[in-house]
């Protein structure tokens, strides 16, 4: 194998990617070449406008940690971050206060936002970004590709008796950073998803890829999203590639949390199972040709068996590299069979 495309929110995408790669520099990943290229997909729905910058959480997570550039911690943002220019707009009572942008991190996007407001497209702008990031790192073998070059947002209804509606809407960082998703989704809107167009080089990286592998990112979200960009999951669907997937939900709760109200406001069950049966197997209209679930969670693989999905259970604690390369090991031989 020698182009792998990996379709990556965030924080769990990213730790995933981190692992694969360290699995392919260690020669450990069967049929893999060691000078493989990996490509990334971006989900770009959590993109917002804030204090006139634009900011792309996913895209940078991902830039960032494999960059070596995270904020381990916190797994988002710059690592050795200070907080300078977030206390002064406190002091001058500048709303929002709950989204923090580090004074490193806001060099990221007076970057991209003078970039963008010069006419380039976010792909372009991300390229340019990744220069600094993935370059050094990867001597040019990962590519990080936003799912889309057009805006894309998630809102959130939420509960509130106050307006008429009954109902008011949020973008979804003030619902997860703000709220942290701890009241119920009523309804996710996924503004502009249905009218963009996949970024440069989306459709041929699925097209053209050995395996396509859909990381333990949020289900809803992330993946969610990037697979509703109008001609994507026709391309995961045609693609010769095998598509395998690895469960975000061990023993019946999201591994980095709080996803659990997005998939209940989709009607999808909150188990490892219901996550792989909700994808689906590419053999019965689905997007996947095989699905990793924790050992925990072994009592659910013949179900999702059954439904034509080939399942194994193996550890998917990503607690380190080793750990996440022997992940993406045991997704590779569960579709390379
Ligand atoms: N997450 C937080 O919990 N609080 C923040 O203030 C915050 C700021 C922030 C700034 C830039 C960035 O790229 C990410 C940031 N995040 C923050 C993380 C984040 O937005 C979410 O965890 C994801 O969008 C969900 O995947």
């Amino acid at each position: 194998m020698q182009n792998i495309t990996v379709l990556s929110g965030g924080m769990g995408g990213a730790r995933f990617l981190q692992g694969l790669l360290h699995g392919i520099a260690c020669g450990r990943l069967p049929g893999v070449a060691p000078d493989a290229s990996v490509t990334v997909v971006a989900n770009t729905a959590d993109d917002l406008w804030i204090h006139g910058l634009k900011v792309c959480p996913d895209l940078d997570t991902v830039m960032y940690t494999l960059g070596d550039g995270i904020d381990p911690g916190r797994g988002w943002g710059r690592r050795d971050e200070t907080w300078s220019v977030k206390e002064e707009l406190a002091a001058y009572g500048v709303e929002p206060t709950w989204f923090g942008l580090g004074d490193r991190d806001i060099a990221t996007h007076l970057v991209r936002t003078q970039m963008l407001e010069a006419g380039y497209p976010l792909s372009e702008v991300t390229t340019a970004l990744c220069r600094r990031w993935l370059a050094p790192a990867h001597a040019g073998r990962v590519r990080l590709l936003p799912m889309t070059d057009d805006r894309v947002e998630t809102h959130v209804a939420i509960a509130d008796p106050e307006s008429a509606s009954g109902r008011r809407v949020v973008h979804f960082q003030e619902y997860w950073v703000r709220l942290r998703a701890a009241v119920p989704a009523e309804l996710l809107v996924f503004v502009g998803l249905d009218e963009s167009t996949p970024g440069p080089g989306v459709i041929d990286a699925i097209t053209d890829a050995d395996l396509v592998v859909l990381p333990p990112s949020n289900p809803v979200v992330s993946v969610g999203t990037i697979l509703g960009v109008p001609r994507l999951r026709d391309a995961l669907v045609a693609t010769k590639a095998p598509v395998v997937g690895l469960s975000p939900i061990v023993g019946g709760t999201h591994v980095r949390g709080m996803a659990e109200q997005m998939l209940t406001s989709v009607g999808v069950e909150v188990s490892a199972a219901g996550v792989g049966l909700h994808y689906g197997a590419r053999t019965d209209g689905g997007v996947l040709d095989g699905w990793l679930v924790d050992e925990v969670d072994a009592d659910q693989v013949a179900r999702v068996e059954a439904a034509g999905l080939p399942c194994r259970a193996v550890p998917l604690m990503m607690t380190d590299p080793d750990a996440t390369a022997a992940m993406a090991a045991a997704a590779i031989e569960l579709v390379a069979r």
